[in-house]
């Protein structure tokens, strides 16, 4: 069993390093705030005593300023493999790379697509970027946290996948509970509308591998619908919501992106072109 360490024992630090020590690790801790402890762990008393514990260090923090603050009480990392499980951008990651190598550090950046009560169990998966070798060489061990998936060897790609996954997320959720205002704003049934909208959404997403295909090929000929037909649609949902008494804030980016695509002469083609709307 390999000897590891996690610095960070905030909601997802804890439950990496109970995960950590249930599968037998020798796992050592550190917080910058005392009083948050692991059952099973090893609390090191600083952040150069909790480096020093292990061969392989996992950091989750606030952000990757904090990161960044916490590698500068490391001192060296010559001999260590420092897994930043910290959400953040691609640029950030490259940048906690370069100064991990500074200090003689090996690493590899990770993306969480998990909350803590589903780590080491099924259906979590941890994206891993950054260092192949440092990778393979923990991959057992950081399988017991999810499933590990390495996505290349650039830092920022697991940074990328996680931002785009989470994108997609909090724009599914915008909608979501935006449909959930509707049904309880008209005095309706939200508990028996849960059902309807998630097999609804199920429906939709079937649609993604074709999605991705015009994507691919620049071709969104369509003949399931025209963003000219959604356009026309779209102020019946702005009025509705209005009407209901709700803010139609989540509707009116979508809103905005079908207008302008429709302007620039895109009104027969369907609403998958809205991904060339989206660049700047
Ligand atoms: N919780 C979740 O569902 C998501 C799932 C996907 C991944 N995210 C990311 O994980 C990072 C940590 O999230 P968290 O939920 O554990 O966050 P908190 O419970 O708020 O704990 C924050 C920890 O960060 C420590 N910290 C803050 N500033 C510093 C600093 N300057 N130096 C050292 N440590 C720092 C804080 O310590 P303390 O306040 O107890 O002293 C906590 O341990 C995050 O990137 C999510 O986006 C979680």
């Amino acid at each position: 069993m390999t000897s590891v360490t996690v610095i960070g024992l905030g909601l997802m630090g804890k439950a990496l390093a109970g995960a950590f020590v249930r599968a037998g690790h020798r796992t050592t801790v550190w917080n910058r705030t005392a009083g948050r402890n692991v059952d099973g762990a090893e609390h090191a008393t600083d952040v150069a005593a909790a480096v020093a514990a292990a061969p392989l260090v996992v950091v989750c923090v606030v952000n990757n300023d904090a990161v960044l603050q916490v590698l500068e009480e490391a001192g060296s990392l010559a001999g260590r493999v420092l897994v930043n499980l910290t959400n953040g951008t691609p640029a950030q990651a490259r940048e906690v790379a370069a100064r991990v190598a500074e200090l003689g550090g090996r690493y590899v950046d990770g993306g969480i697509m998990a909350v803590p009560q589903m780590i080491a169990g099924p259906g979590a998966l941890v994206l891993y970027s950054g260092s192949a070798e440092a990778f393979h060489e923990h991959a057992a061990t950081l399988e017991a946290l999810a499933q590990a998936r390495f996505m290349g060897t650039d830092p920022g790609l697991a940074a990328l996948y996680d931002l785009a996954l989470l994108s997609g997320m909090y724009g599914m959720f915008g909608g979501v509970f935006h449909a959930f205002a509707m049904v309880r704003a008209a005095g309706e049934d939200v508990r028996g509308f849960a059902p309807m909208l998630g097999a609804w959404l199920s429906a939709m997403m079937e649609g993604m591998p074709e999605q991705a295909e015009q994507i691919v090929s620049g071709d969104y000929a369509t003949d399931v619908s025209a963003l000219a037909m959604n356009q026309l649609a779209m102020p019946n949902f702005v009025e509705a919501a209005k009407e209901l008494g709700l803010r139609p804030d989540v509707l009116l980016p979508i809103q905005r992106l079908i207008d302008r695509a429709v302007e620039a002469g895109h009104g027969a083609d369907s609403l998958t072109r809205l991904v060339e709307m989206i660049k700047e």
